[in-house]
């Protein structure tokens, strides 16, 4: 088990919430950076902690790049600027030992919320959830967060690796998106076996966001349609 932290300019955090993630809980911890000018990557080599610099720049850039140094078999994607609670890594690991391909620490089961949304995030996350339910088949009450576990070789199976996936959306909003919208699209047309816990999202630490609304609002849409075409 592999738990990977994206991180870009995230000092705060990274200080604040680590100390609450016990090494013993995975094999191994993988941080890849962004590219930060705010002492992360000096921090969290300091807290001796292994760091990977991106080469590409973009979020999925972050993941693709990992994927020769992650030495589990299965990857947890953590989020370290107050968004992803700790705490939830034993139970999350604990499900998805009991035979899942994906588990998603979901923000909007049972009693679960987030402090973190906004109007516009809570719509989005909301509308592409239902979106990717209706169109592909999926039951999911979070399709969108990164806080997750799945199997390494999914990306593989998936093709959620490789550029060609994200071309045209990437190209009409000039963006780089993120992975987790397609991997649940597409796990979810392999009717592979995912779970979700209920997860609370509190508010990020520390600076500025980094989602991009408008564009990737736009490139999710293209590609959750253009799913229901083409890849299979
Ligand atoms: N390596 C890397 N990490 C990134 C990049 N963009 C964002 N991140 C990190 O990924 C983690 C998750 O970011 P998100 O939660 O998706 O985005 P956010 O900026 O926190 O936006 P909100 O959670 O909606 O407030 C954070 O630790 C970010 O610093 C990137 O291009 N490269
Ligand atoms: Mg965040």
């Amino acid at each position: 088990m592999t738990l990977l932290i994206p991180t870009l300019n995230e000092f705060s955090g990274v200080s604040q919430i680590m100390p609450h993630v016990q090494r013993e809980w995975v094999d191994q911890i993988l941080f890849v950076d962004g590219g930060s000018t705010d002492g992360t990557i000096e921090l969290v080599k300091s807290m001796n902690y292994e760091i990977l610099i991106q080469k590409k720049k973009g979020i999925r850039y972050a993941y693709i790049e990992a994927l020769d140094h992650i030495r589990g078999d299965a990857i947890l994607t953590f989020s370290p600027d107050g968004n992803s609670i700790p705490s939830i890594i034993p139970p999350l690991i604990q499900k998805f030992n009991e035979g899942y391909d994906m588990v998603i620490a979901s923000r909007y089961l049972g009693d679960a919320k987030s402090e973190d949304d906004d109007i516009i995030t809570a719509f989005g996350n909301w509308l592409f959830t239902s979106l990717i339910n209706h169109l592909h088949g999926g039951t999911y009450t979070d399709a969108m967060v990164m806080y997750r576990i799945y199997r390494k070789n999914l990306l593989y199976e998936l093709d959620i690796n490789k550029d060609s996936s994200y071309q045209t959306e990437e190209k009409l909003f000039r963006t780089v998106v993120g992975c987790e919208p397609l991997i649940s699209i597409r796990a979810a047309k392999r009717k592979l076996k995912f779970a979700e816990i209920p997860a609370d999202e509190p508010k990020r630490i520390g600076n500025e966001r980094k989602l991009k609304i408008i564009r990737w609002g736009c490139a999710y849409m293209y590609e959750v349609f253009r799913e229901k075409f083409f890849w299979s």
